[in-house]
């Protein structure tokens, strides 16, 4: 590796842009933060991640159901999304990072990661990419975690969306 110049180290080394806001919930609130399907969102206190707070997905009717969040992105580039996930009411299942866009030729749903094992023992790590292929104009994107079968429920804390450098 050659040695960079200062300004270059600078340049490669700057925080991304963070797309989510209240990432790991430590706002006190789940703002802005809701339910995909029936998902109810609440604040949690006692499972977390990483500082205070995480939420937690209850009320789940389907396996599509989740926590979600309205993202904004560039057609045509690729993000790197995470989030970390750890059961409540249940010892094993798959759950998956996801992206649902409506566009002009309807709605798509796409995952950047998926059906990954899941348990309510350790927080476990969902991460992937998406790239945001989008056929005429975004009427509206999120992200959301689903796959845990209908009535599981699961606790999320420190959710990631950057674009790819
Ligand atoms: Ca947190």
């Amino acid at each position: 590796m050659p040695e960079l110049e200062p300004n270059d180290n600078e340049s490669e080394t700057n925080d991304p842009v963070e797309l989510i806001n209240n990432s790991g919930f430590e706002a006190n609130n789940t703002a802005p933060w809701f339910g995909h399907g029936e998902t109810q969102v609440e604040l949690e206190s006692a499972h977390v991640y990483q500082g205070l707070y995480s939420a937690k997905a209850t009320a789940r009717t389907d396996n599509w159901n989740g926590i979600a969040h309205t993202v904004t992105l560039e057609a045509g580039k690729t993000y790197l999304m995470s989030a970390y996930v750890k059961l409540a009411n249940a010892e094993l299942d798959k759950a998956s990072l996801s992206v649902k866009l409506t566009d002009d030729a309807g709605d798509h749903y796409n995952s950047a990661a998926y059906q990954v094992e899941v348990n309510n023992t350790n927080w476990t790590l969902l991460t992937g990419e998406y790239t945001h292929t989008v056929d005429g104009t975004d009427a509206g994107t999120y992200i959301y975690i689903e796959g845990t079968a209908s009535g599981v429920e699961y606790y999320i804390d420190n959710i990631s969306v950057t674009k790819k450098r």
